[in-house]
């Protein structure tokens, strides 16, 4: 069954109605492109279900970038130097950026930026689950770029091969951006843990707190994830939840070490069978309150977004209406040098 977006099924023009057997026949070549490694791109023939899927997750990250803009925004005014300041700046407008790249991406599926922005508006699409916790000290900046955003690059890293050519296009250049930004969060804590007592506490006090939600940001464990199975099949994701969690864990840990930091997991520690590090386990009750709304910052983080896009609608209706006036005026033009030729 199509994932439900609250998108409309896309209408068929007269020239689409299908014979019997023929939609069975676009979907075995489809299949076969996808499994062949090769590129879905826009005008392609495409299955309901996986134009939807992909409408869901590249609208949810679309809407995670540009929600993501909140948390780390609140520190741009007092971050402690003009140099941190000027880098926190140009990170947020990246993750600006990214939004706007990912709602092109988007587009291409036949639905509209506008509608994207109504569905997450109305509550009717989703964005990351960790964009739902506060920003209490200067360290959080810190903690953010090293393990949010290390997070978000284990996780959009294979994102860069998805099926859908647009979709793993606007990845490659993300992912080059997030890794600047996972350094800068580094950097961050690197020069904390070397500061003061006070400054060390405050870094290892971030990590704490940003630790746990870092990684529910990979979504539910693999036998509770819905769409993981349809969405590997059809080359959208190249990996399971678990195993990109694990993933992070493992790049991690060590970085840990060379920060002078400790995670807050008592059980975290090498597996020399597995070739992996235990963890502990994952409050997955805690993910589910803040997917369904109830996270310490949810409210707040919808009612800025919100208020920000009523403050910016004599923008939008400006440019129109200047768009309208340009037309207008080459409409008039045409007409007058047809007249004279
Ligand atoms: N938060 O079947 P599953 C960034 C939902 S931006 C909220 O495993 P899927 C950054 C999921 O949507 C970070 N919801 O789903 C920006 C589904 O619900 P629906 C964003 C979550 O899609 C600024 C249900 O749970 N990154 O990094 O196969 C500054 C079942 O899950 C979450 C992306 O969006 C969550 N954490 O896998 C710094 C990456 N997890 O939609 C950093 C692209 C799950 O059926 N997205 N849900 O109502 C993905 O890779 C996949 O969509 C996910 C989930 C791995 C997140």
């Amino acid at each position: 069954m199509p994932a439900d977006t609250g998108i409309e099924g896309r209408d068929q023009a007269p020239s689409e109605v299908r014979v019997a057997g023929e939609v069975e026949e676009l979907e075995r070549r489809f299949q076969e492109l996808v499994d062949a490694d090769q590129r879905i791109e826009p005008r392609d023939w495409m299955p309901e279900g996986y134009r939807r899927t992909l409408i869901r997750q590249i609208a949810q990250h679309a809407h995670s970038e540009i929600i993501g803009m909140q948390p780390e925004g609140n520190w741009i005014t007092r971050a402690p130097s003009l140099k941190r300041k000027a880098i926190l700046l140009a990170k947020v407008q990246d993750e600006g950026g990214h939004g706007i790249y990912l709602y092109s991406a988007a587009e291409t599926l036949g639905v509209s930026r506008d509608e994207l922005v109504d569905l997450l508006h109305s509550g009717r699409q989703k964005y990351s689950s960790i964009f739902n916790y506060p920003t209490l000290t200067w360290a959080d900046v810190g903690a953010i770029g090293w393990l949010v955003d290390g997070a978000a690059i284990t996780n959009q890293i294979p994102l860069c091969r998805c099926s859908y050519g647009p979709y793993g296009r606007a990845m490659v250049r993300i992912c080059k951006e997030e890794s600047f930004h996972q350094r800068q969060g580094y950097d961050i804590l690197y020069t904390l843990a070397r500061g003061t007592p006070r400054q060390r506490e405050m870094a290892q006090d971030a990590v704490n707190r940003w630790w746990w939600p870092s990684l529910m940001m990979f979504g539910p464990p693999d036998e509770a994830s819905q769409h993981s199975a349809q969405s590997m099949a059809w080359g959208i994701k190249r990996h399971s939840n678990d195993e990109l969690r694990q993933r992070f864990v493992d790049v991690t840990v060590p970085q840990a070490e060379v920060l002078g930091l400790s995670l807050p997991d008592p059980e975290i520690r090498w597996n020399e069978d597995r070739g992996h590090y235990d963890f502990g386990p994952i409050d997955w009750d805690e993910l589910r309150r803040v997917v369904s709304g109830d996270g310490p910052c949810n409210r707040q983080r919808m009612a800025h977004k919100v208020a920000a896009h009523e403050n910016g609608r004599w923008v939008r209706e400006a440019a129109l209406a200047y768009e309208a006036k340009l037309e207008a005026g080459y409409k008039r033009g045409a007409r007058a040098s047809g007249r004279a030729a």
